[in-house]
């Protein structure tokens, strides 16, 4: 199979952000967005998933952490369709529940080249650190789009903020990882259309 790496550069006047995924990681992470607690999300994402990530964002922290986060989730999902290319030999669809302490969160997807996101959520803070928990939806769906996935995110349990946003982003690292993964029985496409 060849590397499955993708570097993205993305500049605008809100935000400056490089990004680099490998698919085929061990889950080393080098992150650094200016807001402490999505670097924590994103150190998560790539160690769960097993994914090399490099991200470099600057942005308009001045304002909120709005066009930070949304910016990264538009630029990790280019990188993440760039990575899977032709999709040829893959699992293609992915699902994690996955617990933490509390919290309990589903996660499945589908790299079908259709975007959609489906989101349940119901979390009581406004913040954890500087990251509005608000965010959380608008991050996956910023993916969903740029990836042109169909993602489904629900909370089926949980109290705690930080632990119900990190429950999501670990079972969306799972969930990817699987729906990513090379099946050898799978030697074109997985569609009957022979496109995804
Ligand atoms: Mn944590």
């Amino acid at each position: 199979m060849q590397q499955r790496i993708s570097t993205i550069t993305r500049n605008t006047k809100e935000t400056q952000i490089t990004l680099t995924i490998n698919l085929d990681g061990s889950g080393k992470a080098d992150i650094s967005t200016g807001i402490g607690f999505f670097d924590h999300m994103l150190n998560s994402f790539a160690r769960h998933g097993l994914f090399d990530l490099t991200v470099k964002a600057t942005g308009d922290l001045e304002v909120d952490c709005h066009h930070t986060i949304e910016d990264v989730g538009i630029v990790l999902g280019q990188a993440i369709a760039q990575a899977v290319g032709d999709k040829k030999s893959i699992c293609r669809y992915g699902d994690c529940i996955l617990p933490m302490d509390e919290a309990l969160i589903l996660c499945a997807i589908d790299l079908s080249g259709r975007p959609y996101l489906g989101y349940e959520a119901s979390i009581s803070s406004e913040r954890v650190g500087g990251f509005d928990t608000e965010m959380a939806k608008e991050f996956f769906y910023a993916i969903s789009y740029s990836a042109s996935m169909n993602l489904h995110i629900r909370q089926l349990a949980g109290e705690n903020s930080h632990h119900i946003i990190e429950g999501m982003f670990k079972a969306f690292a799972k969930a990817l990882d699987k729906a990513t993964i090379a099946d050898p029985r799978i030697t074109d496409v997985l569609s009957t259309k022979g496109s995804l």
